[in-house]
């Protein structure tokens, strides 16, 4: 990754458990893997946690203004036709502010790769709702839960003409990788979904756990569907995600489109940034070849690697420090709230959280569509629910696990309770 990263500017700001990270790995992977030059790649980014992306890669980046980062992207695309460019930000930036942009820069089949972090929230901001969070979500614009019909963004590039569209959760870090690299090596509108935790706004403020378990959940909940039908690609409240490559096809993109509007105009003498037709066509071709040749010499590295494994099997096994075997912090269950909202007092008897491991929560979470009365008078008693000492609980755990301050972990008091990760 080293090559790929600006290593000067680590660390990043992601929190731990945040999908943007997993994500950028898988990119630096799939720039690799195509085998395009990087010295010929542009990658744009927005405002936001994603926007940051643009900040730490090391190729020609820009971070540009929220909801800008298209229009930025089709400039440098028309500017310098030759370069492959990287859109990579929020969905809050690319669907929100920035929705315009997008749906009229897949209208058009502008040369583009987008690459879409949907967490659901505008992370950067302080968890306000976006365009994707689910019904019946809580964020901080909505503390008793979404009531507005969120965007399904497979769906709505399908509609606006984009021809590559997948969608993957950042637990699928090769497909990820694979539809990017696709991507990159072809023609058009790309668009890539990865719906993607975030455990600071997110998650938290839902009850859902860290970003494991949130990749557990993408783990039982992902279907996986190539060519399905984007209008059945809608994600409710931790319900199912569809994902796969639901649409790739080939149409003329928007400077094809304009070459050949001119050509009419001025016949085969057009010049296009002082080169012909029969000219760029000649150095596209031989820029094809230079790409499979460098992708051949990726695979045969690859082989090679994997030939030379076993030895790597042989060699002793790394010694795992104590602070690797930190254990995930348990929460207290949430106190039984007092049903004070006399509007509903049934849905408020109902308030009180189960503490559940998240395995089953997931497990058995169905999409619900909650009252507004119902949503309103569980909010008391998410209120009263006790803050989970999360720090303490860590340290603790981390001294269970060193071997030294094992006899002091024993005697500290057993924990009983289980984790509530169950939103209320
Ligand atoms: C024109 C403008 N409006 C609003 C903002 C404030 N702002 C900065 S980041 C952000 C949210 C970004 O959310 P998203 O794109 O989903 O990215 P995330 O932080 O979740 O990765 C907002 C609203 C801004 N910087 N500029
Ligand atoms: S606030 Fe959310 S999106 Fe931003 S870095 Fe933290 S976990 Fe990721």
């Amino acid at each position: 990754m080293a090559d790929t990263l600006r290593m000067d500017r680590m660390p990043h700001i992601w929190c731990p458990g945040c999908g943007i990270g997993s994500e950028v790995n898988s990119f630096a992977d799939a720039v690799k893997r195509s085998g395009i030059d990087p010295k010929k790649l542009v990658v744009v980014s927005g405002i936001g946690c994603t926007g940051r992306v643009a900040g730490y890669v090391n190729f020609d980046s820009m971070h540009t203004t929220h909801g800008r980062a298209i229009p930025v992207a089709t400039g440098i695309k028309l500017a310098n036709p030759e370069l492959t460019v990287v859109v990579f930000s929020g969905e809050g930036d690319l669907a929100g502010i920035g929705g315009n942009h997008l749906i009229h820069a897949a209208r058009r089949n502008m040369d583009l790769v987008v690459i879409c972090n949907n967490n659901f929230t505008y992370g950067m901001t302080g968890g306000q709702v976006t365009p994707t969070t689910p019904g019946s979500a809580i964020a901080s614009t909505t503390p008793y839960g979404n009531y507005e019909y969120p965007f399904s963004l497979p769906f709505l590039m399908d509609a606006a003409g984009a021809t590559y569209i997948a969608r993957w959760t950042s637990m699928h870090s090769r497909n990820v990788t694979q539809s990017i690299e696709e991507a990159l090596l072809r023609k058009g509108f790309s668009f890539i979904e990865i719906i993607s935790p975030c455990p600071t706004l997110y998650l938290r403020r839902n009850r859902l756990g860290d970003g494991v378990d949130q990749l557990q959940n993408y783990q039982d909940n992902s279907i996986l569907k190539h060519g399905a039908d984007t209008r059945e690609t809608a994600i409710d409240f931790q319900g199912k995600i569809v994902i796969g490559k639901f649409v790739e096809k080939n149409k003329p993109t928007y400077l094809e489109s304009a070459d050949k509007c001119s050509i009419k105009l001025v016949g085969d003498d057009y010049q296009l940034y002082g080169k012909t037709i029969p000219e760029r066509e000649a150095e596209e071709k031989a820029e094809k070849e230079r790409i499979a040749a460098r992708r051949a010499a990726m695979a045969e590295a690859e082989k090679q690697e994997e030939a030379a494994a076993p030895s790597k099997a042989a060699a002793p096994k790394a010694v795992v420090k104590p602070v690797a075997a930190v254990k995930k912090a348990p929460a207290k269950p949430a106190k039984k709230a007092p049903a004070k909202t006399a509007a509903a007092p049934k849905a408020a008897k109902k308030a009180p959280a189960k503490a559940k491991s998240v395995k089953k929560t997931v497990a058995k979470a169905k999409p619900v569509k909650k009252t507004a009365a119902k949503a309103v008078a569980k909010a008391p008693a998410k209120k009263a629910a006790p803050k989970a000492p999360a720090k303490k609980a860590a340290t603790k755990t981390a001294k269970k696990a060193a071997p030294k301050a094992a006899v002091k972990a024993k005697a500290a008091p057993k924990k009983t309770s289980k984790p509530n990760k169950t939103r209320k």
